[in-house]
């Protein structure tokens, strides 16, 4: 990998003083038991904490997920929410577009999904910006609670929304892997859902491509959360759990909490 920032194979653990704030993420990227290629990618920069699942087979979905990560690595931190979201929805076309020029050799076209939060401003007030394409997941851990913040683009996410089956049953749905959108895979222009919170401390951020949650139900996620010291151990145990599972997919998985304000930040009153 070219870029630095850009995480695959591999498990870094880091801290970031941005916007006032002290972050601290963990990311693991790990292949999986069955996969040859990992086509996961993650990009851990200040204030901005991504990852992309990518997709067309040979080595086109790893350079559709490194593009696309690489793209958005240039987003702006700290702006306001509407301008973050403006940003980061014209990085997507860009992606969408570099996505566009690479060919396969299976005339598969190259794609990823790509979901996480860049840190904003909501009037003074430190703010998550989480968006995604695709099934890629940004979960929140607040209080003891786990809850899952994007909604998946996903065919068996639409029969769920309409009534036609349960949570349980799209877990193991053999159209479960079926995405509605993604940047590049011949799609149309990107739809990105966007979602802002307070960047509050103490909340943990979960990031996670779908080896994570293709093998570990919500529940089972919460409960490694929760007997966490640390978001390296967290993230650790969360990879160690899909490999246990069969991890039949890449599984990668980037843990973030603010933990305090920056040394150097005064408080304005
Ligand atoms: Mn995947």
């Amino acid at each position: 990998m070219d870029d630095p920032n850009i995480l695959r194979d591999e498990a870094v653990t880091g801290r970031d003083e941005v916007g006032g704030l002290v972050v601290d993420w963990s990311v693991v990227c790990h292949v999986g038991r069955v996969r040859e290629a990992n086509e996961d990618a993650a990009l851990a920069l200040p204030g901005r904490y991504l990852v992309a699942d990518g997709m067309g087979g040979h080595d086109s979905g790893e350079l559709a997920s490194e593009a696309a990560l690489q793209t958005l690595a240039s987003s702006p931190v700290g702006e306001s929410v509407e301008a973050t979201q403006d940003h980061v929805g014209a990085l997507l076309r860009e992606a969408q577009d570099r996505i566009g020029e690479f060919g396969t050799e299976t005339g598969r076209r190259a794609g990823t999904t790509m979901t996480g939060v860049v840190l904003a401003d909501d009037d003074g007030t430190p703010t998550w910006l989480a968006f995604n394409i695709g099934d890629s997941r940004t979960y929140l851990y607040s209080r003891g609670v786990l809850s899952q913040v994007s909604v998946d683009h996903s065919q068996v996410q639409e029969m769920v929304d309409a009534g036609l089956l349960t949570h349980e049953q799209a877990r193991v749905d053999p159209r479960r892997n079926v995405i509605t959108r993604a940047l590049g895979a011949g799609m149309a222009e990107p739809v990105a859902d966007f979602y802002s919170f307070p960047a509050a401390d103490g909340d943990v951020i979960l990031v996670c491509s779908d080896g994570l949650d293709g093998e570990l139900e919500d529940d089972e996620i919460s409960v490694i959360l929760e007997a966490s010291p640390d978001n390296e151990v967290a993230a650790a145990a969360l990879v160690e759990a899909a490999l246990e599972c069969g991890a039949h997919d890449n599984v990668t998985v980037t843990v973030l909490s603010v933990t305090g304000a920056a040394s150097g930040t005064t408080t304005e009153v």
